[in-house]
């Protein structure tokens, strides 16, 4: 398992000074890199292997008002690189999650991100309300790819008005100083009304994206793979994607701050994920077979900045958007890469 780095020392013995404070919302976090709800449960699986006091914040499994088994095994298959699960929403409910897992993250120090799901508007605004009373939430992601019980099913990320409605409702209940997040579905038309729909209605960000729904059949016993058939694919294949949206997202509301998430692997994998607009990045896949990839993907984008002669993180947010002249203004001249220059990669 690869060591923690230090803090500000590079691969190399290189002192580095990059000051990577972002915004989320209101608050302000020491640094971009978050884990993705779902992979990572509550944080207290990941605590073996990093410090999660150190990432910029630790965002939880999904949680609905009451507990929940998910959906029957097989739950997960590989695909190229990539990966396809149908967990369907297991997880212990927000009573257990206040009583056991918010304050364990409180007590290691951990910045918490709890992911909200439900089946109606209500029950959003319900958990909302819960979490508010509550000590240790940083912010509130709400994962509007859940299908809507009263209304036939139709999943609310695919609906602006459905999404609106859940976002009114979770801004009405959740404390003013929590800012809300809503996580938006790569699986629609035009990614860019679902965000405007979510920001009207009184998101403070977006996070996008979630996974794309996928099938995988075995060949050989004819089946599909999953047992709940279709399963939501991630990985370094949707990486693209994920660029995509949020490009697409950043250009029509510039102002509006994006977690980025969505196949990132390296330092240099966010480091395109926030020249694309994200000022946060979230880190999923990866970690099911590298627990420590948050610290280390934290470290290497750190790296990824000081060989461009970036010092301030902010700097570069969205910086592809820009003309090429300023982009190239943004890099110092002593380690203004060309595309020919081939960076060191950690
Ligand atoms: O629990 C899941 O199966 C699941 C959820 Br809630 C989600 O938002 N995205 C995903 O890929 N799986």
């Amino acid at each position: 398992m690869a060591k923690q780095p230090e803090a500000g020392a590079g691969a190399a013995g290189t002192a580095m000074a990059v000051d990577l404070r972002t915004k989320l919302g209101h608050i302000e976090l020491p640094n971009p890199v978050m884990t993705a709800s779902g992979c990572a449960g509550a944080g207290r699986e990941l605590a073996q292997f990093i410090d999660v006091s150190k990432i910029g914040a630790i965002v939880t499994k999904s949680v609905m008002l009451s507990p929940r088994s998910g959906r029957p095994t097989p739950r997960m298959a590989e695909t190229p690189s990539g990966m396809l699960n149908s967990i369907g929403l297991q997880g212990p409910g927000i009573d257990a999650f206040l009583q056991r897992d918010l304050p364990w993250l409180l007590s290691r120090g951990a910045r918490a991100v709890v992911s909200i799901a439900g089946g109606t508007v209500a029950e959003y605004a319900d958990l909302a309300a819960r979490l508010s009373d509550a000590a240790g939430v940083t912010a509130i992601e709400v994962n509007i790819s859940c299908p809507n019980v009263e209304h036939r099913g139709q999943v609310f990320a695919c609906d602006p008005d459905a999404s609106a409605a859940v976002m009114e409702a979770v801004r009405a209940r959740a404390r003013y100083d929590i800012p809300v997040f809503a996580k938006l579905s790569p699986d629609v038309t035009d990614i860019v009304t679902i965000a405007k729909a979510c920001v009207s209605a009184g998101a403070d960000g977006l996070s996008m994206i979630n996974t794309l729904l996928g099938m995988v059949i075995d060949t050989d016993t004819m089946r599909p793979r999953l047992a709940g058939l279709t399963g939501g694919l991630s990985g370094p294949a949707i990486r693209p994607i994920a660029v995509r949206c949020i490009w697409q997202v950043r250009e029509a509301l510039p102002g509006v701050p994006i977690i980025g998430m969505g196949g990132v692997r390296t330092g240099r994998d966010a480091l395109e994920l926030i020249l694309a607009g994200a000022s946060m990045v979230s880190v999923g896949t990866t970690i099911f077979h590298d627990p420590s990839a948050c610290a280390r993907i934290l470290h290497e984008l750190e790296e990824e900045l000081t060989v461009r002669g970036v010092d301030r993180l902010a700097d570069v947010v969205g910086l592809a958007h820009q003309p090429p002249a300023v982009t190239r203004r943004a890099l110092t001249p002593s380690t203004r890469v060309s595309p020919s220059t081939p960076l060191r990669r950690s």
